[in-house]
């Protein structure tokens, strides 16, 4: 398998609970390597845009309210199926859903606020990197 790329977002709800180092011993202890990082406080419009595939969703205005609530941790992370990884090692995006072990089981608070962002594919994933990170900022 090829190394990949993702694009991890720590939410509002964990960083406020101080959960970021407990989160990255999650990626790191799966061999995902934080190759970019960075603690930024988004507007709600920037999490619209970020969002936008959810526009037509009802949870949609409180997705990014509640993102533009705190300030959230935006990582790169790379690994063999760095993607693929990432999913399984964030669960299931309804916490009630997530297997024993995984982030969103041990720490999302909803399905709504459920600790963690990961992209989802490959075009998604570049698209998510690019959105929050230049070039200059991606050393391998
Ligand atoms: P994921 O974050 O697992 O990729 P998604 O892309 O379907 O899930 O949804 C994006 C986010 O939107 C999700 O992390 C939390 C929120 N969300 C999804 N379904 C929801 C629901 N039924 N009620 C409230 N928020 C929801
Ligand atoms: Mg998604």
């Amino acid at each position: 398998m090829a190394v990949e790329r993702t694009l991890s977002i720590i939410k509002p709800d964990a960083t406020k609970r101080n959960l970021t180092g407990k989160i990255n011993a999650k990626f790191e202890d799966a061999g995902l390597r934080i190759v970019a990082q960075k603690r930024i406080q988004l507007t709600p419009a920037q999490a619209g845009k970020f969002y936008e595939v959810h526009a037509e969703r009802p949870f949609y205005g409180e997705l990014c309210d509640f993102m533009a609530s705190e300030p959230v941790v935006v990582q790169v992370l790379e690994g063999e199926g760095a993607i693929a990884k990432n999913r399984e090692v964030m669960g299931a995006t309804n916490p009630a859903d997530a297997a024993p072990g995984t982030i969103r089981a041990e720490f999302a608070e909803s399905v709504g606020e459920n600790s963690v962002h990961g992209s989802d594919a490959p075009e998604t994933a570049a698209q998510e990197i690019a959105f929050f990170f230049s070039g200059l900022e991606l050393v391998g």
